[in-house]
């Protein structure tokens, strides 16, 4: 059984990277401790939940922190809700487009994390790396995902302890852009998200190097 699971979304929305995806692969290849699994979610609205049920309950990590890409943001920004809405602002990769559609019909409105996801901003933050608290994933794939992991772990009475991060874009992404959006280097990403593993996993049980 894994002790941690993480997992990032493969590029979208006309972008070739998404720096969640390589975070993972970066995490994947340097700090991840042996019994950790790491995954890259499709943006896909059928794919990408069948993914991260069946990582749930494959390995039972006893934490779930979900990664994704948020355009225009400055910080990590640590997710407190889920919410039970498909409102897409585009379609995902597939061509589906979900606009005012409940995730899981008769589904509660909203999820909280199950992370301490204070403690985790003061931990990114005092990596020296800019984090804040979010109270909305959006309504797109990032949400969705977030909101399944939610829903698998009460209705299948997980422990696992849920969080999804949304990291800005990568300096490469914004260099093709006509009207540059705010960036963070690869580095800095991963030195807030080891901070946020730690954070979560206290005692350093995370076994996540440098
Ligand atoms: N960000 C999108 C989906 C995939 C990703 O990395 C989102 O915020 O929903």
């Amino acid at each position: 059984m894994s002790t941690l699971l993480v997992t990032g979304f493969e590029p979208f929305g006309g972008d070739l990277i998404n720096p969640s995806a390589e975070v993972v692969r970066w995490f994947a290849n340097n700090g991840k401790p042996s019994d950790a699994a790491t995954a890259i979610l499709p943006v896909d609205a059928v794919q990408a939940p069948r993914m991260i049920t069946d990582l749930l309950l494959n390995h039972q990590p006893d934490v779930c922190l979900m990664l994704g890409q948020a355009n225009g943001y400055a910080a990590l920004s640590v997710e407190r809700v889920a919410i039970n809405l498909c409102d897409f602002r585009i379609p995902d990769n597939a061509g589906v487009w979900r606009i005012d559609e409940p995730i899981v019909e008769d589904g509660p409105a909203a999820y909280f994390s199950t992370a301490p996801v204070r403690d985790m901003v003061q931990a990114i933050r005092a990596a020296g790396v800019p984090a804040d608290l979010s109270l909305s994933a959006g309504a797109y794939l990032c949400n969705m995902v977030y909101y399944i992991a939610l829903h698998v772990c009460a209705t299948h009475r997980l422990s696992t302890r849920c969080v999804f991060i949304h990291l800005p874009s990568l300096p490469s992404q914004a260099s093709l852009d006509s009207r540059p959006r705010p960036t963070m280097a690869l580095e800095t990403m991963y030195a807030g998200v080891r901070a946020a593993l730690q954070a979560v996993m206290p005692g350093d049980k995370s076994g996540v190097r440098g």
